[in-house]
């Protein structure tokens, strides 16, 4: 496994298990205590005072700050090689407090073609209910940016890999494109997470996270998490969050998020291990007609994600050559393999994104973001991969 980028001195497995946070400043405890309250008390009045004014650092409420999420916050802003981060009640709060707080009525919002339903939801028939002009664009191919981009471009936002049919965007390339103008690059780095890419140390602004999964890693806990400039991320704090959303991460899931990073580069090296595998065997499968997985060399983006990515993650999508028919009745011939939503966690999980994660969108709207109705996505998990291999091949020999 080739050993990622590191962003301070210590190796990225350490920072994630000790960063900011020593056992002796806490009565020796290892894990960090749950501050499980809702609000701080002052010494003095004026003390409070002081402290909304922003005159003095300290605790307030929740809702702003908390130390149990401050652990998690300044690990996972170092490990993304950022200045701050701010934990969310869930990967929706993270996307919605950080857009909130920088669109207004009249701006540009050029997000890629294709974002996980949820996201593409808020933006097509939230945000652009608010007066902001919405555009998509397809970046997968930077001079579309190029094309597009304006001086009332604030925000230029995509998933790379992308939710749920694997296009990957080239970072680096947006990020320089966008250097001439005011506009923020905000990359939702849910699939690929710090430890195999990261888009700050490669230009981008703001990295967004549904931190449900493979941070938490074992499907316990909906949170999430933004990074970026400690200015940016102030601004997120107290306007975006604390005022417009409120999506503010409870201290008993920062914990558990917490507790999912100390493991996270073991995890991700097996489930990339394992997806491998998998996508080769799918690929060689009469039953399938296309793999999308960018560590096949037969992928369009293979040398995009060699370039950066340090592997190729464990999520795969792929259609059957008897088509969507196909796609659901090898869903339910599988015997270990879960139906569900959701990905990142240890269990291997296969659903449907044109009636599951993506239903948010139109049949033509599907069309024309390209993401075809047969097309099944599995999250490959930390199983035993002969395991999770032969549930598959049993589930395809009798799909069609
Ligand atoms: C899913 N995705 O199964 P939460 N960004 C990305 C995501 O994949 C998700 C979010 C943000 C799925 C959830 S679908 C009903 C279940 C790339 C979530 C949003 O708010 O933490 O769920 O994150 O693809």
């Amino acid at each position: 496994m080739k050993v990622p980028m590191t962003h301070s001195s210590k190796g990225f497995a350490t920072r994630a298990i000790h960063s900011f946070y020593n056992p002796l400043d806490h009565e020796g405890a290892l894990t960090p205590p749950m501050h499980l309250t809702s609000t701080f008390a002052f010494e003095t009045a004026e003390e409070g005072g002081r402290r909304f004014a922003g005159d003095e650092p300290g605790y307030i409420y929740s809702r702003v700050s908390n130390p149990t999420l401050d652990i998690l916050e300044k690990r996972m802003a170092d490990l993304e090689g950022g200045q701050a981060g701010l934990a969310t009640a869930s990967g929706m709060g993270a996307i919605t407090s950080v857009l909130w707080s920088f669109l207004e009525p009249g701006d540009e919002l050029l997000v890629d073609k294709t974002l996980y339903g949820c996201t593409f939801a808020y933006m097509r028939h939230g945000l652009s209910r608010f007066g902001i002009n919405l555009t998509y664009v397809d970046m997968s191919d930077s001079e579309n940016l190029v094309q597009a981009i304006s001086d009332q471009t604030k925000i230029i936002y995509f998933e790379t890999p992308a939710n749920p049919n694997m296009r990957l965007i080239d970072i680096a390339k947006i990020a320089n494109i966008a250097k001439g103008f005011e506009a923020r690059v905000v990359v939702d780095n849910t699939y690929a997470t710090p430890y195999l890419c990261r888009p700050i140390e490669l230009g981008a602004d703001i990295v967004v996270h549904s931190a449900t999964k493979y941070l938490g890693g074992h499907g316990d806990v909906v949170a999430g998490l933004a990074i970026g400039s400690s200015e940016d991320m102030e601004q997120v704090r107290l306007v975006g969050m604390k005022d417009m959303t409120g999506a503010v991460m409870a201290p008993f899931n920062a914990m558990l998020v917490t507790r999912g990073l100390k493991t996270l580069n073991l995890r991700m090296d097996r489930h990339c291990q394992n997806a491998m595998v998998i996508a080769n065997m799918l690929e060689k499968s009469s039953a399938v007609q296309s793999v999308f997985y960018p560590g096949l060399e037969s992928d369009p983006y293979h040398e995009l994600a060699k370039k950066q990515m340090a592997d190729f993650g464990g999520m795969i999508a792929f259609e059957l050559t008897g088509g969507y028919q196909a796609g659901i009745n090898l869903m339910n011939r599988l015997k270990m393999i879960h139906r569900a939503v959701s990905l990142g966690d240890a269990e291997t999980l296969i659903q449907h994104p044109a009636s599951m994660t993506h239903s948010t969108y139109t049949e033509e709207e599907r069309k024309t973001h390209g993401i075809s109705e047969g097309l099944v996505r599995l999250s490959v998990g930390l199983e035993n991969v002969e395991d999770i291999l032969a549930d598959l091949e049993q589930g395809l020999a009798g799909s069609s």
